[in-house]
């Protein structure tokens, strides 16, 4: 028997009762184990007997750094996103021969939208490096993950501005800290100076980071105690900092859920993204066709207007398709209208502007959710629980059969029938007259990809004109999985496309993108072609800000009265997205007329399958109010001169 073996046998005998704890404490003297080993073995079986795992810990001593390495290990890390500078030397030199892969995006936008789209898709918390008062620059980013509830943890150099001499480059100004710049976009953000600290740290910010609901967390790390020497501190597993997300319903409320769903005239569920994150799509969906309960989802902010021409193809907004859109039960954006009874499902950010889509304050509301701060912040409830959305939805559907017999459920969903919203199919069918259009329309870009790609792709979407109701997206293993940012500021899109495929290297990623919002994340091509990252990108090029453009003539004001929009045009120059992809290293396409979409989608995903990066750049028409404008201010800085110089 190897030593492994007799010792594990030794252990077997104690907790079998067949040894005295003495005689077990010999028994490993005689097999080998040393006196700290056997204090160790003791304790860890005092633990297996009461039935508890025993704690992980292990002693480790090295610097700051590389304690810090230590413990992301064993919170089963894989990839540093990061774009470091000179004040994260103690952390990097740790992190040098790690068996951690290390992704560097050229702009901590990049970065940090990366490691949200690897988050999204993988559901694991991603980790972040990026440097000092550079954090400056995440903000837009860590914003929309913020909003999201992205699990991340952010670290940063720190140089210190409360020393003898305070006036050090890159530090925040003396009286004010990083932790103030991130404050407001992450769940806490704080500062170490103490290198035996690190590994207690770094626990707390993925304990902080994965507790629902999840979002980001930023440590600022002192470049004193990044490279301090010789610290010895304990690291352990994740197991031991990580808290599941089990959180069960209240029996009692669930019954009354469910009282209040079979009663209801004309129920509908709002879509939360929680619902996706909490593994809870197979339950939502059997609970809406059990009863016949329609599905819609969170609308797009957009001013108020009653002309049919400014509304967008599509004006949903949600992390993930969390309902199927091609089932006939799903209801597009949301509509109250005519509904008495509300189930919102799996927000963890604030619900729309209600009174706008037909809600009225007293329709009566079912609230679930693993987070309790928005619940009820606008609107009241009359049911509301903090649950994690698969145990409610389990628990709601028992109770529902528990409640009323087969042929009760059966005559309820029958009442329901026939007024079903089949929003995705009704939507894409009355589109089909833009198919035939010249210049290309949105819709043909979207309808052709729904064909081309596979059936299962990842879907990466930052383009607020899409014609999303063509993709046959939803939580199905057979649907397009849409992966998107709700919060809205550009300059995600690239690096999450990045950040999905590094995810799901065998799942076909697919980035569908405006041009404006190519610009905001430029240089993400480079990070793409560096990790052979095949992500095909389609930019629908229609050479403006076209959703700013809509809102603005929505005001119905000076600018809609002279057909001028003020800063919408992005044309003169046209940007040049194959150039600007080729010179990065990753491939491209530029397409003007429909005949040649199909071809060069075919061409991208050809490009993709052989292992590289592909960008397809599509001249699309404009459509909506102030289309035909073409008008931008112009200036010239060389015709102003009066030295040609
Ligand atoms: C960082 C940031 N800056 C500005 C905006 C305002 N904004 C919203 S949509 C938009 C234009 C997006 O253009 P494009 O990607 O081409 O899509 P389109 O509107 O043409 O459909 C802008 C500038 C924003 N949301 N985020």
């Amino acid at each position: 028997m190897s030593s492994g073996g007799a010792i594990n046998e030794i252990l077997n005998q104690l907790l079998d009762h067949n040894i005295s704890r003495r005689s077990f404490m010999k028994a490993l003297g005689v097999a080998g184990v040393s006196a700290a080993g056997i204090s160790s073995m003791v304790k860890s079986a005092q633990a297996v007997e009461k039935g508890i795992a025993p704690l992980t810990g292990r002693s480790f001593t090295g610097t700051g750094g590389q304690l810090i390495v230590e413990q992301m290990k064993s919170a089963g890390v894989k990839y540093l996103f990061t774009n470091p500078g000179s004040y994260e030397y103690g952390f990097l030199d740790g992190f040098l021969d790690q068996p951690m892969q290390l992704i560097l995006g050229m702009h901590e936008g990049i970065v940090i939208s990366a490691a949200d789209g690897y988050a999204k898709v993988s559901g694991e918390p991603a980790f972040v490096l990026i440097h000092v008062v550079a954090t400056a620059q995440a903000l837009g980013q860590l914003y929309n993950s913020h909003v999201d509830g992205t699990p991340m943890v952010v670290t940063a150099g720190m140089r210190e501005n409360e020393s003898l001499s305070d006036e050090f480059v890159l530090a925040a100004r003396p009286g004010w800290d990083l932790k103030d710049m991130t404050r407001q976009f992450t769940k806490i953000s704080w500062q170490t100076r103490d290198a035996k600290a690190l590994p207690t740290q770094i626990r707390r910010a993925f304990k902080l980071a994965t507790t629902e609901p999840g979002g980001p967390v930023y440590l600022a790390i002192s470049e004193a105690a990044q490279t301090k020497k010789n610290v010895t501190a304990t690291i352990y597993d994740r197991d031991n900092f990580i808290i599941p997300n089990e959180m069960p319903p209240n029996p009692d409320t669930l019954k009354e859920a469910a009282r209040a769903l079979l009663a209801a005239r004309a129920p509908v569920i709002w879509l939360g993204d929680q619902v996706t994150k909490d593994h809870a799509c197979a339950e939502l969906l059997e609970l809406a066709e059990l009863l016949c309960i329609p599905a819609c989802d969170y609308p797009l902010p957009s001013v108020p207007n009653d002309d049919p021409s400014l509304e967008t193809s599509f004006p949903v907004s949600c992390v993930y398709a969390n309902f199927p859109h091609k089932h006939p039960l799903y209801a597009g954006v949301y509509d109250a209208k005519g509904k008495d009874l509300v189930l919102a499902l799996g927000f963890i950010h604030n619900l729309p502007g209600l009174y706008r889509f037909g809600m009225k304050e007293n329709t009566p509301m079912i609230c679930c959710s693993t987070s309790g701060d928005y619940m009820g912040r606008v609107f009241p409830f009359n049911i509301a629980m903090v649950a994690n959305t698969k145990l409610f939805l389990r628990g709601l559907i028992d109770t529902i059969k528990d409640m009323a017999t087969a042929t009760r459920i059966k005559q309820i969903a029958a009442s329901r029938r026939g007024q079903e919203p089949d929003y995705g199919n009704k939507a894409a069918k009355l589109k089909r007259e833009n198919m035939t259009l010249s210049p290309i329309h949105p819709d043909l870009v979207a309808a052709v990809m729904d064909e081309e790609l596979d059936r299962n792709c990842i879907l990466v979407h930052e383009y607020h004109q899409s014609s999303q109701q063509f993709f046959s997206t939803g939580p199905r293993e057979n649907d397009k999985m849409w992966v998107s940012s709700k919060g809205l500021c550009l300059g995600w899109g690239v690096g999450a496309a990045l950040g999905a495929k590094i995810a799901a290297p065998d799942r076909q990623v697919v980035l569908d993108i405006g041009d404006g919002a190519v610009m905001y994340s430029a240089s993400g091509f480079w990070s793409m072609a560096r990790y052979e990252t095949p992500v095909l990108t389609v930019v629908s090029n229609n050479h403006c800000y076209e959703s700013v453009r809509k809102v603005f003539a929505g005001y119905n004001g000076r600018m809609k009265a002279a057909n001028r929009y003020t800063g919408t045009a992005i044309d003169h120059p046209l940007v040049d997205f194959v150039t600007l992809a080729k010179s990065q290293g990753c491939d491209g396409i530029r397409v003007e007329r429909s005949a040649d979409l199909r071809p060069a989608i075919k061409r991208g995903i050809e490009a993709t399958r052989a292992g590289t990066p592909f960008l397809i750049d599509v001249d699309v028409a404009r459509a909506g109010a102030g289309a035909d404008s073409t008008w931008f201010q112009k200036f010239s800085v060389a015709k102003s001169r009066k030295k040609k110089i």
